[in-house]
């Protein structure tokens, strides 16, 4: 009896763990299946941006992180913004925009004047300011 017993708890614990294992494994595979298709979702590009300085970078890139932009990076020395994003959300277009919004040519989208003539002295690249 004890021993029939014995066996029947031991079946239950074996059985226990099957199923957790079994979850586990469910989720792993869920979560690299997310995982890989996140990544086929993602495109990355370069967008010419004017700019001088630090204060340059940092506003570009900051610009650049719309809705949809996983990744910005703006090069001083070559003037390239390096951007990952997901095509389903946003184009290259809307970040070009949005950056040219905050006062930078962005590839062909030109910088807005109003934004421009409030960027900081040290940052008018359009006005003989050399990168710094
Ligand atoms: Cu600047």
């Amino acid at each position: 009896m004890l021993f029939q017993f014995t066996i029947f708890k031991h079946y239950i614990i074996f059985n226990k763990m099957k199923n957790i294992l079994s979850l586990a494994v469910a989720l792993f595979l869920s979560f690299t299946a997310a995982v890989a298709q996140d990544k086929k979702d993602t495109e990355t590009t370069t967008i010419k941006v004017d700019g001088v300085c630090a204060s340059c970078k940092k506003r570009i890139e900051n610009a650049a992180y719309i809705n949809g932009v996983k990744h910005a990076e703006w090069d001083k020395e070559t003037g390239l913004l390096t951007v990952s994003y997901k095509p389903s959300k946003v184009s290259r277009a809307d970040i070009s925009k949005a950056v040219a919004d905050k006062g930078h040519n962005a590839g062909d989208v030109k910088a807005d004047t109003t934004a421009y003539k409030k960027l900081p002295k040290c940052c008018a690249y359009n006005d003989g300011v050399h990168k710094h």
